[in-house]
């Protein structure tokens, strides 16, 4: 235990001045030879148990604000990114008259499997590359088809069910699988999509 600093405090009431000695927080005191009585300060465990309990309280709430402001920028990049693939694609189409993967352009399909690219840097993409095969190719449409801000590849589904209820309505989409990941087949709420027809 040690003894508290003591702060002067100077003021004036009324015009006379005076000063004092104020002691924050003292709740125990003793007697000494020097100036009669200092304060002892410290902690109960009780009170360090309540500091510490708000801190780790606090440091939970803001890193959990953290987190959210960081998912928050990454579904704006990822809906930024999806946005550029998509023009890429109208690029691609109105030279080739083609969709990624040679698809048909506005054939949306009715829950067929093996009509999804889940990758789009592939040549056969025609979006960075061409496989030689897209009439008229004049790209590249984008210099790098970049991953999704959760690290996955952005894909491109002719029938992806756009209706997020039970139900089922039929588009063709370039999105990505968001921040869960998951996304072939899934049609989860987290996707961030862009639709280019709808069926
Ligand atoms: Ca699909
Ligand atoms: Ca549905
Ligand atoms: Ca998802």
């Amino acid at each position: 235990m040690c003894k508290s600093k003591k702060r002067y405090f100077r003021g004036f009431v009324n015009g006379a001045g005076f000063t004092r000695y104020i002691n924050f927080g003292c709740r125990l005191w003793r007697h000494d030879h020097t100036d009669g009585r200092s304060c002892i300060t410290g902690f109960t465990l009780i009170e360090l148990l309540v500091v510490i309990s708000i801190i780790g309280i606090l440091a939970t709430i803001i890193l959990a604000s953290l987190n959210n402001a960081r998912n928050s920028a990454r579904i704006v990049k990822a809906r930024a990114e999806v946005s550029q693939i998509r023009k890429a694609i109208a690029f691609l189409e109105n030279d080739a008259n083609e969709w990624p993967g040679h698809k048909t352009i506005d054939d949306v399909q009715t829950g067929v499997s093996g009509n999804e690219m889940w990758d789009l840097t592939v040549p056969e993409a025609g979006l960075a590359v061409t496989d030689g095969s897209f009439q008229n190719w004049d790209g590249p449409y984008m210099n790098t088809i970049p991953l999704d801000p959760w690290g996955n590849p952005y894909f491109f589904d002719t029938d992806y069910d756009i209706d997020l209820t039970a139900g089922e309505e039929w588009a063709a989409v370039v999105g990505s699988f968001g921040p869960n990941g998951d996304g072939q087949n899934v049609y989860d709420e987290d996707n961030v999509w862009e639709t280019l027809k709808v069926e």
